[in-house]
C-alpha cells in the first residue's frame, strides 16, 4: 500500500475527518484524497461519510490491503484470488529485484510441496510466499525455514490449535496419524545465490485455515477442523510479525524451534537423497540440520523426509 494511502487510512481510523482537513494534513489535493478514499472502498474498506467527515467503519476480511492494514512488519502484500503457485510468482518478483514482498492467494491451481510433490490449495487456505534478501551465507538460509515454522506454530496456537513442528518444516497437530499427527502446514524454501552470499530466498508457507481436510491430500487437518479461530487476516499478520521478529536472530529462531519441535527425542527415519538414516533425533545444528544418533554413530542430516517411529527409549 502506498504511503499516502496508508496515512489516509490511519486518519480515517481516527476519524471522522473532512476531505479538506485530510488534504491539508497530508499535503495533497482534495481530488487526491477522493481518489484514495474511492480506492479504499474498492478494496473493501467501509469508508463512511458522515456530517463530520469520513470515518472508517470496517476493514475487509481478507486481501492485500486488509493484511497490510494494522500489520506490524514491513511487508507489502500482492494478493491474487487464484494463481498457479505463489512461490512461482514470488520467484518472478525476486528475479526482478523485489524484497520484503508477500505474494498471497486465496487459491492455488498448481501448489507445490518439496521434491515436486503436489500441495492441495483450495480456496480458504493461507497460501503465501515471502520474497527476502537476507544478508546470510547460503548455509544459514535454512534457519529462515525454521523461523517460518515457528511463526506458523505460534499463529496456530494463538488461534487455539495445539500444533508442533516435525523437522524440518512440517506443522502437525499431534494424533495417531501415520506421521504422528495430521499436517496443518508446510514450508517450501527456494533460493538463489553464490557460495558466499544469498541473492534471494522465497519462503512459501501453506496453512490449512478455513478448509475441509477432506479436500486435501495426505493426512491433513485445518484450523477449522481443529475448532480453532478462523480469521485468515489475523493469522497471516501474526505469521508475518513473528517471522519478522526472528528472521535476523537465527539463535533465537533455533531456540524457539527446539521448544516447539516434536522431533527431538524421537526415534526417526529420515529418507535422504542418499538413503535412509534411522536413529534417535538428538538435536539441530546452528544450520538447522538434524543430528541423528544411529547404530553407526551420530549423523548430520541436512535435508530429507522425516518419519517419527516411536518415542526414543
Ligand atoms: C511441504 O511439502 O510441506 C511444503 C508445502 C508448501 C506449500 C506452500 S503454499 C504457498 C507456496 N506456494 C507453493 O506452490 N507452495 C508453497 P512436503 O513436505 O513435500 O509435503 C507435501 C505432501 O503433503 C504431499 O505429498 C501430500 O501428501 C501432503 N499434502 C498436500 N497438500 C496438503 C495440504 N494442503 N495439507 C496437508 N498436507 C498436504
Amino acid at each position: 500500500m502506498n504511503e499516502t494511502r496508508r496515512r489516509v487510512l490511519d486518519a480515517l481510523a481516527d476519524g471522522p475527518v473532512t476531505g479538506p482537513e485530510l488534504a491539508e494534513r497530508l499535503d495533497v489535493s482534495r481530488a487526491a484524497v477522493w481518489k484514495h478514499v474511492e480506492a479504499l472502498r474498492d478494496a473493501g474498506f467501509d469508508v463512511e461519510s458522515e456530517s463530520g467527515g469520513y470515518a472508517l467503519g470496517g476493514v475487509p476480511d481478507y486481501g492485500g490491503p486488509a493484511v497490510e492494514y494494522g500489520l506490524d512488519a514491513p511487508f507489502d502484500v500482492e494478493y491474487h484470488d487464484a494463481v498457479p503457485s505463489t512461490n512461482d510468482r514470488a520467484r518472478e518478483l525476486a528475479t526482478e529485484g523485489a524484497s520484503d514482498v508477500v505474494v498471497l492467494a486465496d487459491r492455488q491451481t498448481g501448489g507445490r510441496g518439496r521434491r515436486g510433490r503436489e500441495w492441495s490449495s483450495p480456496a480458504g487456505g493461507v497460501w503465501m510466499s515471502l520474497v527476502l534478501r537476507p544478508d546470510l551465507p547460503p548455509a544459514r538460509a535454512p534457519t529462515l525455514t525454521l523461523a517460518a515454522a515457528v511463526a506458523v506454530i505460534d499463529a496456530a496456537r494463538e488461534a487455539g490449535v495445539p500444533a508442533e513442528i516435525k523437522w524440518p518444516n512440517d506443522c502437525l497437530v499431534p494424533g495417531d496419524g501415520e506421521r504422528g499427527g495430521a499436517k496443518l502446514a508446510g514450508v517450501l524454501t527456494e533460493m538463489e545465490g553464490e557460495a558466499s552470499r544469498v541473492s534471494w530466498v522465497v519462503l512459501g508457507v501453506g496453512v490449512n485455515v478455513d478448509v475441509d481436510p477432506g479436500d486435501l491430500d495426505g493426512d491433513a487437518t485445518s484450523v477449522r477442523a481443529e475448532g480453532g479461530t478462523v480469521d485468515r487476516r489475523a493469522f497471516v499478520q501474526r505469521v508475518l510479525e513473528r517471522f519478522h521478529e526472528l528472521r535476523e536472530r537465527p539463535d533465537a529462531a533455533l531456540d524457539a524451534w527446539r521448544e516447539r519441535a516434536a522431533t527431538l527425542g524421537q526415534r526417526v527415519r529420515v529418507e535422504t537423497g542418499s538413503g535412509a538414516v534411522v536413529g534417535d533425533a538428538v538435536s539441530v545444528t546452528e544450520y538447522g540440520a538434524l543430528v541423528v544418533d544411529t547404530a553407526d554413530g551420530e549423523q548430520i542430516v541436512h535435508a530429507g523426509d522425516c518419519e517419527h517411529l516411536r518415542l526414543a527409549e
